[in-house]
């Protein structure tokens, strides 16, 4: 019987790569995101290579997401992987000048929203016996830069949640990875603009970006290693992509 994988976030970027290339490789998908159309389109264009079941799902939503979980039909019940993968980042203000708005989202989706999918989806990973729960941090979770201030802490978060998870799973069967991309292009640049498309396009200007099909790739060879090997942190960036020097503020 074909593995299910379930997915947040599928409705674009990262997300939908992953359900293509699993869906490529026979597995079963459960596919999740606020937009029902973009859920619709995809399990059309996937439907023909494996067994997709779509759910429109905030993954702020605890109870919605606990439910969403609990009524997965036979087919999907038995969940092999997870991606975790719905998450965003709103805004590059500085802290002081940053919309406490903006702040709550990216907290109670990269964060809040993380842990409820995860909470709810791994009994049932546990009864498998094997698996992989993958998560998307970033290198924002351990590289600072001007204006990631939430947005990092977040990620940072989701890097110390997935390797206390670790701990947690020990002697289950079940993996945990932290995915940790760079600059990756995906509607990602153009939800932190409130869907300002061209200062969006500016941060890829002159360079090659990851791709979410690099992605995909990386998280299915996790994925698909064999069973005694865990990738505890995978940190990927394109090869345009590197560290500068401190930032020294010096005064006159
Ligand atoms: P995209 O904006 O292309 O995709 C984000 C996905 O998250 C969408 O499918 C969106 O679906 C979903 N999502 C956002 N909020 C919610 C919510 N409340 N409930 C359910 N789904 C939600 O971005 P990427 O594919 O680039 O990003 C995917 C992940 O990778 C994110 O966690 C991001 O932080 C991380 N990342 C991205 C990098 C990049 O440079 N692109 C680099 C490092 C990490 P919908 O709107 O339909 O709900
Ligand atoms: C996305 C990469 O550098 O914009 O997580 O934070 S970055």
């Amino acid at each position: 019987m074909a593995n299910t994988i379930f997915i947040t976030g599928a409705t674009a970027g990262f997300g939908a790569a992953c359900a293509r290339r699993f869906a490529a490789a026979g597995w079963n998908l459960v596919l999740t995101g606020r937009r029902a159309d973009r859920l619709a389109e995809l399990a059309a264009e996937l439907s023909p290579q494996c067994k997709v079941h779509t759910v429109a799902l905030d993954v702020r939503d605890r109870d919605a997401v606990q439910a969403a979980v609990d009524a997965l039909p036979a087919p999907f019940a038995t969940i092999h992987s997870l991606i975790n993968n719905a998450g965003l980042a709103l805004g590059l203000q500085p802290a002081q000048a940053c919309d406490l708005d903006q702040w709550d989202q990216m907290i109670d989706t990269n964060v809040k929203g993380l842990a409820y999918v995860t909470r709810a989806v791994l009994p049932k990973m546990i009864e498998v016996g094997e698996g992989t729960v993958v998560n998307l941090a970033s290198v924002a979770a351990k590289w600072p830069y001007p204006g990631g201030n939430v947005y990092g802490a977040t990620k940072a978060f989701v890097r110390q949640f997935s390797y206390n998870l670790r701990c947690d799973l020990s002697g289950t069967g079940v993996r945990v990875t932290s995915i940790e991309p760079g600059l990756a292009e995906s509607e990602f640049s153009i939800v932190r603009f409130g869907g300002d498309a061209a200062r969006a396009a500016k941060v890829y200007e002159g360079t090659e970006p990851l791709t979410p099909d690099d992605i995909a790739e990386s998280i299915f060879w996790v994925v698909t290693l064999p069973k005694h090997v865990n990738i505890n942190c995978l940190e990927i960036m394109p090869t345009c992509q590197s560290w500068s020097p401190f930032h020294i503020h010096r005064e006159g």
